[in-house]
């Protein structure tokens, strides 16, 4: 399409559907009508690119999130459509800059949700038949503002304005069947654009629907409740996102959203399967399911169920499902691993339960031929302690399991899942996440974008990422290290002005920015980073810290409704804001900004902005970490831990462009159990002022009810004493603390010398290549999916 073709087009979209001009059309209506133009232009290629799929063989990806953001921007790209549109709306006197109003599709959490959309792309890009499945939530990830110091959450109606990019098909609609009710799953597709590829894959998001109309007898016998209860009880089924990551609170609702789109997607696939070939009897041939997480491990036994229904038996439909699920794991974390109450499952999926009991028999079945030993026996079985344990029923059916960095596997083989890795070694594997870099690059930084096309005189690094180590040549030519600098710096003045906006907060783009960006979560310490800026405050008064370079910590965070800790971390870091920005001594020095609402559109403006990329999490703690790669590619260094793909980052990129700190993993495992953290609390003052500062009335958590104390009191008594469910300072806050000031404060005096601190950005870009999620995503296809 040329810019003619394409305004033309949005004209009469616009007159037909709204009866507005370009001119006076409101931001919706632009993006509506843009979005239906695009969707025309690309439905007849979209439907064989389905067809193709369909034809061969194919990997379904289950997961409970799909962290889209914003689809406008990247379609236009992968189509090459950016400047085509941005010209036809000019004539108008409009502008694509507008369209940051409309809001993402946030329906997912964090890394888990972000990676599966990242892999849609890079799949999509590379011709891999890929197609993702997952849950239509009405509301995403909540909203957060920062209201005195304190997270509120709003809901995120993000369909308010409509959803232009998906397609509701009625005629693959599934019933699903509880326990104690029935509903309707209607399909809604989104197309997934490659990148300079005729490619569309598909991204299939179910919504609940009551299965039965509305009730109009009950209604007109003035029973109104009644009447509407049953579309109720269905529609909540896909009402809203758990908002926690990283734990499990076994909640009825939550399993039945995991089964509701678990059992709607193999639904989905026996049929389209049974009507191209008229068996299922060769579906493993056809169809690989990957797991994210155990989210979707529901999936398993009701596989099995569905093949018993049509008539195989329990072996013969174990050993197909055997051949179709694979299962990624995210996390080793206890709390995370899902355990259902075998009781609930029961009530909930008494057909399914009926399987999960089969299976169960069939491991201890299995085991015994193996001569194991019979306590260890019922420690690893999928049922046990009147649990049912998903990762364990997934490890036995699947054929592959797989952590998501090098380290992280590393430590499921040798420690988190031991034994079975000891029984199944051929079933391990590793592959280290990636991100996109169309979105994490060619979209989110046009500036650096066309500096690395210009060096390399191709612009083939968009679809080969490995193509940026060529870069390296340039790392002493000071010109090309100055162009890096003056993108930088455009990039910290386009994050400061947008950041006043947004957040009513000014920063200075002379400053360090230093960004810690994720999830709030303790294991990722972003209490760590509060404390170290409150010890550099003390050390910048007592004139023990000198000329240091002046440095914006900027925050972004995300904690869960009910993380009480992370909630009062996230007011923690605002009062030592409003403490340290106050002050007339050090305000020419140091600043603390938390900025709203962090989400993958503002992650697009953060990541290019950052000098320095905080990645500090426990080490042992953080699977791989993914935002880490992000800022990495966009030329920070990583301030970080030997942790997650932090690892695998300097290991590529040279340690001695980094700033890595802290105790390691084997480390750890010697010093926890003796940790005492009183002893450094008494022993050294520094760290002692610091922490006094929780608790001697210097800040304020708000107040809390007669019966509890004050949450900052709880976070000193987290590090000092513990709580009655894990010992003093777990996370090793305190134990690191020291190792990480210094490293904070080396980098600090490294920036001074401008063209030094260049180098190592740019030979952190040279070097990012192995993070590309087509890299990831390749592997997938190649040693596990065999596509
Ligand atoms: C489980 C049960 C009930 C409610 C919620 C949940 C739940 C929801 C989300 C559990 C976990 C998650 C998300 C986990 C997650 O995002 N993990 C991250 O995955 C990334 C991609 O692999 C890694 O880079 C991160 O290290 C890992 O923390």
């Amino acid at each position: 399409m040329n810019t003619n073709d394409f305004r033309g087009a949005l004209e009469s979209e616009l007159s037909r559907s709204f009866g507005v001009t370009a001119e006076n059309a409101a931001v919706w209506q632009l993006h509506d009508s843009i979005s239906r133009v695009v969707m025309e232009n690309i439905s007849e290629q979209w439907k064989q690119s389905t067809e193709q799929h369909m034809s061969g063989r194919r990997a379904m990806y289950l997961s409970m999130e799909f962290l889209m953001g914003r689809a406008v921007y990247n379609n236009l790209l992968c189509l090459g459509l950016t400047e085509v549109v941005d010209e036809a709306l000019k004539v108008h006197g409009r502008s694509l800059a507008e369209l940051e109003d409309i809001e993402d599709a946030a329906l997912g959490n964090g890394g888990l949700g972000r990676l599966a959309a990242c892999f849609l792309d890079s799949a999509a890009a590379h011709d891999i038949p890929l197609d993702g499945y997952g849950i239509r939530y009405k509301y995403g990830l909540f909203k957060q503002s920062i209201v005195d110091g304190f997270q509120h959450e709003e809901a995120d109606n993000w369909t308010k304005y409509g959803d232009p990019w998906s397609v509701r098909r009625e005629e693959d609609a599934v019933e699903i069947t509880y326990g104690d009710q029935k509903v309707l799953a209607v399909p809604y597709d989104m197309p997934i654009i490659g990148y300079g590829t005729k490619n569309i894959g598909n991204l299939r998001l179910w919504q609940a629907e009551s299965a039965e109309d509305f009730d109009f007898a009950a209604f007109d016998s003035g029973d109104y409740d009644g009447a509407v209860k049953s579309q109720n009880d269905a529609e909540n089924i896909s009402k809203v996102l758990y908002p926690n990551d990283n734990t499990d609170k076994g909640k009825v609702l939550r399993l039945k959203q995991e089964y509701f789109f678990s059992a709607a997607s193999v639904t989905d696939a026996l049929r389209k399967h049974k009507a191209r070939f008229g068996t299922l009897d060769n579906l493993a041939d056809y169809v690989t399911i990957q797991l994210n997480d155990t989210h979707p491990v529901i999936a398993i036994p009701e596989l099995i169920r569905q093949l018993i229904a049509e008539g195989y038996t329990f072996d013969g439909a174990f050993g197909i499902a055997h051949k179709v699920f694979n299962y990624t794991n995210h996390t080793i974390m206890a709390e995370a691993l899902e355990k259902w109450d075998s009781k609930v499952v029961e009530k909930v999926l008494p057909e399914v339960y009926a399987v999960i009991l089969q299976i169960n028999e069939k491991f201890y079945a299995d085991m015994y031929a193996r001569r194991m030993d019979k306590a260890q026996i019922r420690e690893m079985a999928p049922i046990g302690d009147g649990k049912v344990k998903m990762a364990f029923m997934a490890i036995f059916v699947s054929s592959y399991v797989n952590g998501v960095a090098a380290i992280h596997t590393e430590i499921l083989k040798n420690d988190a899942l031991k034994e079975w890795y000891e029984i199944y070694p051929e079933r391990f594997q590793n592959k280290t996440n990636g991100i996109t870099q169309r979105r994490w690059l060619a979209l989110c930084n046009p500036e650096l974008s066309s500096l690395i096309t210009k060096l390399l005189g191709n612009a083939d690094w968009v679809k080969d990422l490995d193509e940026l180590k060529k870069l390296e040549k340039y790392a002493d030519d000071e010109n090309v290290l100055k162009e890096f600098m003056a993108i930088k710096e455009a990039k910290k003045h386009q994050l400061a002005e947008f950041v006043k906006v947004h957040d009513d907060k000014d920063i200075d783009p002379d400053w360090i920015f230093d960004i810690q960006i994720k999830r709030l979560h303790e294991y990722k310490r972003q209490f760590l980073n509060a404390l170290s800026i409150l010890y550099i405050y003390f050390g910048i008064k007592d004139g023990s810290i000198k000329d240091f370079t002046p440095t914006v910590f900027i925050f972004g965070a995300k904690s869960a409704p009910g993380y009480r800790r992370a909630k009062a971390i996230i007011k923690l870091i605002n009062e030592i804001g409003d403490f340290v920005n106050a002050d007339p001594e050090t305000a020419d020095k140091l600043k603390v900004v938390f900025v709203q609402n962090y989400n993958v559109s503002y992650a697009e403006k953060l990541v290019c902005a950052a000098d320095v990329s905080e990645q500090i999490s426990t080490a042992g703690t953080e699977a791989s970490g993914t935002g880490n790669m992000k800022l990495m590619l966009n030329g920070a260094v990583t301030l970080g831990t030997y942790d997650g793909a932090n690892v695998e980052i300097v290991e590529e990129a040279g340690e001695e462009n980094n700033y890595i700190f802290g105790a390691r993993v084997e480390e750890l495992a010697e010093i926890m159990p003796e940790y005492d953290p009183r002893e450094i609390l008494f022993k050294d003052e520094k760290i002692k002022r610091v922490l006094d500062k929780l608790i001697d009335g210097t800040f304020s958590d708000g107040g809390v009810p007669s019966d509890q104390e004050g949450s900052f009191r709880e976070l000193y008594k987290a590090l000092t004493d513990g709580a009655s469910w894990h010992v003093p300072d777990h996370y090793y806050v305190l134990g690191d603390i020291n190792s990480y000031v210094e490293t904070k404060l080396r980098l600090n005096a490294d920036y001074k010398d401008s063209l030094a601190f260049a180098r190592k950005c740019w030979l952190n870009i040279c070097n990012a290549g192995k993070f590309s999620s087509d890299r990831t995503i390749k592997d997938y296809a190649e040693n596990i999916w065999k596509i």
